[in-house]
């Protein structure tokens, strides 16, 4: 067995990035005018202007928790340059204390809240703190079956992404990971900020490109260049690492978009405030839906049981034989208390 009977129990509280969507080609793109703003009052922030845009997508190789396409109205506000790096939450959990979930001795209470009823109760010495690790598997499998890449690994968390005898003194500037919903929270709410909606992140991601398939165009490598770190090869097993990097990439490798954000796609996924609904825009065709802060409620049915919150932008994980999540408009759950090596996040901040 490669998982602990916990590491299963874990997995089934997670999304599947979904198999593969075709790829277009062909597409042209458009250069939009780079507007960065900043201010001393937000260090690390770019302002991201009011307006209103289309939000999800209605191109028919998207998955349908996309659709439709729907008109949004959002008030500015400011929004992290980066994800949050490893360096950023450091000085947060040396000013707090903060323990994050994976360096907690699961609570069995909690978690039978989001398995099936009946599921036995590991035995206690399973019940230890860990994380989600990828771990390639040495030969092709099939893309359905996400047990064969995530492995239940005691001891992994932030401070150490692959488990015990790893650490990030070499990776003080990588996007901070092994980050559940509430570790998310618990940094913004510190620093004074939020998370974003998920109607902030996708404005912000799409840096005033309307309803193009990527966030900086419709062509995926413009000139041949690759624009955000995701996945090259045959997913899971052979990473080439062509972009440069094979696992997360320090913040800002990779172009910023017209507003002046990094790695909105790629690199490491983001949690958003959102509650995770694949029906969360069902009548909204053809409305304009003013700030929007997302459903009362998680509804998935391919995972009933778990408390989902929407992430976005997909990872370095996200290749184009699998998943393409590296899309303004895709969305995919992930439970609120899980935490993964391709999972982190960023703040924004209320105009004032
Ligand atoms: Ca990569
Ligand atoms: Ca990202």
């Amino acid at each position: 067995m490669k998982f602990s009977l916990i590491g299963s129990l874990l997995l089934c509280c997670l999304v599947a990035c979904q198999s593969t969507t075709s790829e277009s080609a062909n597409h042209s793109s458009t250069n939009v005018a780079t507007r960065v703003k900043t201010d001393d009052a937000h260090p690390g922030m770019v302002w991201i202007p009011g307006g209103t845009f289309t939000m999800g997508t209605d191109e028919s190789e998207a998955y349908e928790q996309e659709k439709p396409a729907h008109g949004v109205k959002l008030d500015g506000f400011w929004m992290d340059a980066t994800e949050v790096t490893n360096q950023q939450y450091q000085q947060f959990a040396e000013a707090t204390g903060y323990l994050t979930v994976a360096e907690r001795k699961p609570n069995w209470e909690e978690m039978k809240q989001q398995l099936p009823e009946g599921t036995p109760k590991p035995a206690d010495d399973q019940l230890v703190a860990g994380a989600l690790v990828f771990t390639p598997p040495a030969h092709p499998v099939a893309t359905y079956d996400y047990s064969q890449w995530w492995t239940w690994t005691p001891g992994a968390n932030w401070r150490h992404p692959q488990g015990p005898g790893s650490d990030i003194s070499k990776h003080m500037n990588h996007p901070v990971v092994h980050i559940a919903f509430e570790d998310a929270t618990a940094y913004c709410q510190w620093a004074g900020k939020r998370l974003p909606t998920e109607a902030e992140w996708e404005y912000a991601a799409r840096g005033g490109n309307e309803q193009q398939r990527y966030a900086w165009g419709n062509d995926f490598r413009p000139q041949g260049k690759f624009m955000a770190n995701t996945f090259q090869g045959q997913f899971p097993n052979n990473n080439s690492g062509e972009d440069g990097f094979t696992g997360t990439a320090p913040v800002s490798s990779f172009p910023a978009n017209p507003y002046g954000l990094y790695d909105m796609i790629g690199n490491a996924w983001e949690w958003t405030s959102d509650w995770y609904d694949v029906d969360a825009y069902d009548g909204t065709q053809g409305k304009l839906v003013d700030n929007p802060e997302g459903p009362e409620r998680s509804f998935n049915p391919q995972n009933p049981y778990a408390q989902e919150r929407v992430t976005k932008g997909g990872s370095y994980l996200c290749a184009l034989d699998y998943c393409v999540n590296y899309r303004p408009s895709a969305r995919i759950g992930t439970a609120y208390d899980t935490g993964m090596s391709h999972t982190g996040f960023r703040c924004v901040q209320a105009a004032k």
